[in-house]
């Protein structure tokens, strides 16, 4: 088993002092930290996922896989992330939207935001609309980055864009959306700027929409 396949099964299996040995050995051994999320960490998610779905998984496992990925993480978060004074790429506020407590993606796309050299300011899970029109007031932000996971609370992106326009923010921000129910069509219908179908892909188009 290769050293991403033994990471994988052990985030599967909720062993996060594993993970947390796998992936400073892995370091030691010159992976760099953003593989591990293509490598690792996004396809054991995906298969915890698909275990959840098939019913040979349920939340308290997959409580215990999140923990476990999140010992990776944990790791890597501060291996990414450059100095301050490098981040001048533009100041993003980063939130799950209302309702929905998902964060590992979210998580994944702020930490390489970050690494691009953007400012974060991460309002975490379940943010309101209020809130994220606070932030964008009080941080000046350039960019909005709002991730959804359940189809019920895509609509809360919604909610949140229509709240800007309310603010007279609108043509101040660029707003990017993502998530696994997310898709191009639905980022165009609800007016955002643009969709990240990953975390490489949400850096890109950070990239470029603060650039035009
Ligand atoms: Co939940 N859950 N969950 N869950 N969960 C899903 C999303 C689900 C698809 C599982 C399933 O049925 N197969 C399903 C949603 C179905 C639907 O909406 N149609 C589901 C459900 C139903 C629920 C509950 C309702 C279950 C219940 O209580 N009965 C409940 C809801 C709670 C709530 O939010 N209110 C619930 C709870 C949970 C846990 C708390 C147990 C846990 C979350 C822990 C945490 O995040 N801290 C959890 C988890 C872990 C999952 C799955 C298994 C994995 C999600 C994940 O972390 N993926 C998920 C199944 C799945 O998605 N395959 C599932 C890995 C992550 C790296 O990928 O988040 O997609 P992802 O992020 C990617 C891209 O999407 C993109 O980049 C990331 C990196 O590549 N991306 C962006 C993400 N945000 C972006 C933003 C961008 C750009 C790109 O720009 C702004």
């Amino acid at each position: 088993m290769s050293q991403f396949e033994e990471m994988q099964q052990a985030i599967i299996d909720g062993k996060a002092p594993v993970v947390k040995e796998l992936t400073e050995q892995a370091l030691r051994d010159g992976v760099k930290p953003a593989e591990f999320f293509p490598k690792a960490i996004v396809p054991a998610m995906n298969e915890v996922g698909r275990r959840m779905r098939d019913c040979e998984f349920f939340i308290p496992e997959v409580l215990i896989a999140a923990r476990a990925a999140r010992a990776a993480t944990d790791i890597l978060r501060p291996l990414l992330v450059g100095d301050e004074a490098s981040r001048s790429a533009g100041t993003v506020v980063c939130c799950t939207v209302k309702g929905d407590l998902h964060d590992i993606g979210k998580n994944i796309v702020a930490m390489m935001l970050e690494s691009a050299g953007f400012r974060i300011v991460d309002l975490g899970v379940d943010a309101s609309p209020e809130k994220i029109v606070q932030a964008v007031q009080e941080h000046k932000a350039n960019l909005v980055a709002m991730s959804a996971l359940l189809t019920t609370t895509m609509v809360n992106m919604k909610a949140g864009i229509a709240a800007l326009a309310s603010a007279g923010l609108r043509d101040h921000v660029k707003i990017m959306v993502g998530g696994a129910p997310v898709t191009e069509n639905w980022a165009r219908s609800i007016g955002a700027d643009g969709y990240g179908k990953d975390a490489p892909t949400a850096v890109d188009l950070a990239r470029s929409l603060v650039a035009n």
